[in-house]
């Protein structure tokens, strides 16, 4: 007789996935960058077999309603503080099936940063073989705009209505601090670079993580049409490294910026979430500055 594979309640047909992992009629605004990271992620994953967790965030709206859905993969909603530990039992699961499926996180900044800290910590500490993606649009994008701890200094937001007065937190270094196998940040406005990425993500064993900076013109005030030259900039300025560590300590700087004041200025005044008098551009810059240095320095050990 034949064995029975483990049951973890997901439908996932033997065949290989033929459907995109964002189907079009989603309900993600126009130029929102989850869709363009969705897309990427689809295009890497190809006609893999994948599981998607994903917590309370514009992605998990993003299916539309019951009984329809807008993903062409099985997803799991979990809560904020449980995703990554849903995912670990997704993967051992697969691991005792003998299945090549592969897991991913797909999950805000709220419910990286901020709530679900604790579990993505825990997962990566045991390692499991767990794809996280962050997408992050620097604030609680679905419940109106509140502030995360991915918010940048003078961002105004429903909970910060003069400035943001502290700078969002070092994602990228607290999860190279656990020495996964693999930690990079994204560029959705480099598809090659993305798509490199995205496919070493998936095929690395152990637990990767994936941070996307991704524009929100809802809660940016932000023309949903020039959401990919915000991340240029963000890149061309300094704000947002694109960069790759492996096992925690190979740093290696994908993109260098030129550091300049022109397109620090440009970032800023494109978005209506930072008003002039909310922002001190010398202290930004010297912050840019202090943040590249320390990165070049990690890079420059490895070389
Ligand atoms: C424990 C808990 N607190 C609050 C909420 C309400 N809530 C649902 S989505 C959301 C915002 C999520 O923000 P983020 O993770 O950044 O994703 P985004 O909405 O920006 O895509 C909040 C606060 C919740 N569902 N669970
Ligand atoms: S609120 Fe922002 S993150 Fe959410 S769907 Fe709209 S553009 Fe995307
Ligand atoms: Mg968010």
């Amino acid at each position: 007789m034949k064995e029975q594979p483990l049951l973890c309640g997901l439908a996932q047909s033997a065949d290989d996935r033929a459907e995109p992992i964002l189907r079009s009629g989603n309900s993600n605004c126009g130029g929102c960058g989850m869709s363009n990271g969705l897309n990427m992620l689809s295009r890497a994953a190809g006609t893999r077999n994948v599981q998607v967790v994903i917590p309370a965030c514009c992605g998990i709206v993003t299916a539309g309603q019951y009984p329809y859905s807008a993903f062409g993969a099985p997803v799991v909603a979990s809560t904020f503080a449980s995703s990554a530990a849903v995912a670990s039992g997704l993967a051992q699961i697969a691991k005792i099936n003998g299945d090549d499926t592969r897991v991913i996180c797909w999950a805000g900044d709220g419910g990286t940063y901020d709530i679900g800290m604790a579990t993505l910590s825990a997962a990566a500490e045991r390692n499991e073989d767990v794809l996280y993606i962050c997408y992050d649009n620097e604030i609680y994008g679905n419940t109106g705009g509140q502030r995360s701890s991915a918010t940048p200094i003078g961002a105004t937001t429903t909970t910060t209505p003069a400035g943001k007065d502290i700078d969002k937190k070092d994602v990228m270094g607290i999860m190279a601090a656990h020495r996964i196998p693999y930690c990079a940040s994204v560029s959705i406005a480099d598809p090659a670079d993305g798509h490199r990425k995205m496919q070493r993500a998936l095929d690395t064993e152990g637990f990767r993580f994936l941070h996307l900076l991704s524009p929100c013109p809802t809660g940016w005030k932000s023309e949903p049409a020039e959401g990919i030259d915000l991340v240029r900039l963000a890149i061309r300025s300094g704000l947002y490294p694109i960069y790759e560590v492996v096992n925690g300590f190979d740093y290696t700087i994908n993109e260098t910026p030129d550091l300049s004041r022109a397109a620090l200025e440009k970032y800023f005044s494109l978005q209506g979430r930072f008003r002039k008098n909310a922002i001190n551009l010398d202290q930004i810059q010297a912050m840019v500055q202090r943040n590249w240095d320390r990165l070049k320095l990690h890079a420059e050990v490895n070389s």
